[in-house]
């Protein structure tokens, strides 16, 4: 049995996130997450929300509430909506802990005393118009970089370039929207990462095995020097981590705290903390150290594309730099983007299906399914209604649900509610058998190696070779002439059908448990080979046939929800 740590990157509070999202980090993570505790695998799946910097206090101030309350309102509003969609978390934290408040402070502390942390004073914006300094995201501007006109002080959300607010052309406050702005002088403390670059560059150039996307962006930012710059890790905000050496005064940082992108990886290990904490849990530090055992532990992170330069070279620069044996991440699934019928979807802006909306239209597995069969791994993917109504009607009803209806049904109809007996396999049966146990093998391979489209393809490959069989077998028909060999046919079939539900699973949780129901059975083992994997529903078995598993989406249907996701949510 492997151990699989398993982390999503983990949502700013500030709002109800959008599809594109979903289908960038948490949606696969939890795939990853329910396949290898499928296949019996030890799994720690943690994620939570980003509670601190800018975009926290600019969505507060928004919602007209102090920000510690928003956020824990956000916190349980995104909970929610993470249950509705099925992300089994271990852990769902919050990187407003006390967890995160002293590990964060406390990697402070051994940066410092490893000679990684500089302070600087150095020049921030500050607004007159609005009394405060406007670090990140408080202050938007044309991109150096690119021209985007609305970069923000942190990043460009169009290059995905890192930026400081003072690089900005034509900036101005996002708060006031107020160009009548100063330079002014103040202490921050730097994170030296260059002085880790050779270290890192190494260890980049080891994960030979890690998607291109990943590591593209990894030696674009080591290559250009560029995001080895020394980091600053503090800000001129209220919210946030104080800044403290552990648990000591920081003399000069008074008032100030962490930047959000110190703090917000480190709640991954405050976040096996929390869940310790909330009785979960025995022991994080055997997931986490590896001098504590975490040495055997295999280390998945999943992100969008614009979050990988924080966790190949950020993070692990925190995490190397402190000396201490802290577990590295030993792969990175990273993601393009998911555009929204000819555009973007944008937060901000408020185009696009969000979470919330997806799961009052329909139900979470419909969603699953198809975010997860387009998941823009190789580019960026699109999400159109039609193509949604398509996969969602051939690959879920007919195939899949089509399935099921007709052999339980038939069943009912022939033999009655109970698995029954005719004779061996014939040679159909077996060159079916054959071919399914070519394709789990497949299957599995694409799940080891999170490939997550081509998974979708040869589950649905599975499915639709267990409908041509029964298009192929035709007991309706064999039934008039030789009930023995359609006693055989639908023994087989009914077999399928619990099979099926163990290898649908991690995509469609909902709908699999449903399967696994009417099947009046709860052995979920693996197929470790098809054939036993397909005599596991005795003769005289009970079952019952079950609701419809995937309805249809119809042209009204599909014509009503396209034009009232046209707009911009309010
Ligand atoms: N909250 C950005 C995002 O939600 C950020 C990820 C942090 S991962 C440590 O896309
Ligand atoms: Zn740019």
């Amino acid at each position: 049995m492997a151990r699989h740590l398993i982390t999503s990157a983990i949502p700013y509070i500030n709002g109800i996130k959008h599809l594109g999202n979903l289908v960038g980090s948490q949606l696969p993570a939890d795939l990853f997450a329910r396949y290898q505790r499928g296949r019996g695998h030890e799994v720690l799946f943690l994620c939570a929300t980003d509670e601190h910097g800018t975009p926290a206090e600019l969505a507060a101030a928004k919602a007209g509430k102090p920000v510690a309350e928003y956020c824990a309102e956000m916190h349980e509003t995104q909970a929610e909506i993470a249950r509705g969609f099925r992300l089994s978390f271990d852990h769902f934290g919050r990187s407003s802990s006390p967890q995160n408040h002293r590990l964060t402070q406390a990697f402070a502390a051994r940066l410092d005393e490893a000679g990684l942390i500089e302070e600087r004073v150095e020049t921030q914006i500050y607004s007159k118009a609005d009394g405060r300094y406007l670090p990140d995201r408080y202050i938007e501007g044309t991109c150096p970089n690119c021209g985007f006109e609305s970069a923000r002080g942190d990043q460009c959300d169009n290059c995905t370039k890192q930026l400081d607010p003072v690089d900005l052309i034509e900036p101005r406050s996002v708060i006031s929207g107020s160009t009548d702005l100063e330079p002014r002088e103040t202490k921050h403390l730097y994170l030296r990462q260059s002085k880790m670059r050779g270290e890192l560059s190494d260890w980049i150039d080891s994960k030979t095995d890690w998607p291109v996307l990943t590591t593209s962006i990894a030696r674009k930012w080591l290559n250009d020097g560029d995001g080895l710059q020394d980091r600053g890790i503090t800000r001129d905000l209220d919210w946030g981590i104080p800044v403290r050496k552990g648990e000591a005064e920081w003399p000069g940082m008074e008032g100030k705290v962490f930047y959000v992108w110190f703090d917000a990886p480190i709640e991954y290990i405050a976040c096996a903390q929390e869940w310790v904490d909330a009785g979960k849990g025995e022991d994080w530090e055997r997931w986490w150290r590896t001098d504590k055992g975490a040495d055997d532990v295999r280390y998945t992170q999943f992100m969008g594309k614009d979050n990988v330069p924080f966790h190949t070279l950020s993070f692990p620069a925190t995490i190397l730099g402190s000396g201490e044996p802290w577990k590295l991440v030993d792969y990175i699934k990273s993601f393009n983007y998911l555009n929204y019928d000819g555009g973007q979807f944008s937060t901000s802006r408020g185009r696009g299906v969000f979470m919330d909306q997806a799961l009052e239209v329909l139900p979470a597995d419909y969603w699953r399914w198809w975010l997860l069969s387009h998941a823009p791994e190789s580019s960026d993917a699109e999400f159109t209604w039609e193509n949604f109504q398509q996969s969602v009607n051939k690959d879920l009803a007919d195939v899949l649900g089509n399935f099921v209806s007709r052999v339980t049904k038939f069943c009912r109809s022939k033999f009655g509610e109970e698995v029954p007996a005719g004779g061996a396999h014939g040679d159909r049966e077996l060159a079916l058998i054959a071919d399914l146990e070519r394709r789990v093998r497949a299957y599995e391979g694409h799940m080891d190696a999170i490939e997550v489209r081509k998974a979708a393809a040869e589950l649905r490959a599975i499915w639709v070779a267990g409908n041509e069989y029964l298009q192929d077998a035709a007991p309706w028909a064999s039934f008039k002439t030789d009930p023995e060999a359609a006693a055989m046919q639908i023994r087989l079939a009914l077999n399928l059908i619990r099979l099926y539900a163990v290898l649908s699973a991690p995509f469609i949780p909902d709908a699999s448990a449903q399967l696994m129901e009417a099947m009046k059975i709860d052995d979920d083992a693996w197929p470790g080979n098809v054939t036993e994997a397909l005599s596991v529903l005795p003769v005289g078995h009970g079952f019952a046939v079950p609701d419809v598993t995937f309805r249809k989406i119809t042209d009204e249907e599909r014509a009503d929800w396209h034009a009232r996701f046209a707009g911009i949510r309010s």
